[in-house]
């Protein structure tokens, strides 16, 4: 599920490669942030505990066609009082993952706000949001068509290229995809930067 910008595989294969990018994750308190991030690195499952400032992780990581990228992580605590500082770390994002615990339907709206948020600040136009609907292992988890509802995430608009991913962060079900796509829409979103400053060019 997306708006479509990641999903049209041969113009991709044309892009450009880029081999070290930053990513902010962001979400509520208790989502599964933390579990997202050793999942991604380890490729294991790590016990956390809620996050009271941030994690800053490098990973190597093979993407597309078996490219190794380098993905500079920064799991950025959820709790309200640390959410004021998620600012300072998308501020140089070139990709935002959020992630919603799909169990959590009472806080459903509160996660909108704070997409919105990060979403429509000057400062991430356009850049591209993978939205993890984590812990569909639970058999009382919102769908993700569900979700994309609640989220309301037609409504986003096309200047923020988004996908929706349902994953289970404890096996790491989902992950690798929702990388891939978001991946792809940084790519496309590089692509198009480079040839609009092509075109203002005198
Ligand atoms: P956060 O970093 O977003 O605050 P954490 O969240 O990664 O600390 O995870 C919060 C709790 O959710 C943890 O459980 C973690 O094990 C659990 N969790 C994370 N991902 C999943 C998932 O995909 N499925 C299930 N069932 N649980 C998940 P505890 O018990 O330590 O609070
Ligand atoms: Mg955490």
């Amino acid at each position: 599920m997306g708006n479509g910008i990641s999903e049209q595989p041969n113009f991709l294969s044309s892009l450009p490669f880029c081999n070290s990018l930053h990513i902010s994750i962001l979400g509520l308190d208790s989502a599964g942030k933390t579990t997202v991030l050793y999942r991604l690195q380890f490729n294991e499952f790590v016990n956390t505990v809620p996050t009271k400032g941030f994690n800053a992780e490098k990973v190597r990581l093979a993407v597309g066609d078996s490219r190794t990228v380098t993905f500079h992580f920064w799991d950025v605590g959820g709790h309200e009082k640390l959410r004021p500082l998620w600012k300072s770390y998308t501020r140089c994002a070139d990709g935002i993952m959020f992630v919603v615990d799909s169990l959590d339907s009472e806080r459903m709206e509160e996660a909108k706000t704070e997409l919105y948020k990060i979403a429509r600040s000057t400062e991430n136009q356009g850049v591209p949001v993978l939205i993890i609907a984590n812990k569909q292992d639970l058999r009382q988890a919102l769908s993700p068509s569900q979700i994309e509802t609640m989220l309301a995430l037609k409504d986003l608009g096309p200047s923020t290229p988004w996908h929706l991913q349902p994953t289970c962060a404890i096996i790491g079900d989902g992950l690798k995809e929702g990388l891939e796509r978001l991946y792809d829409m940084i790519l496309k979103r590089r692509k198009m930067l480079k040839l609009q400053k092509q075109k203002n060019r005198p």
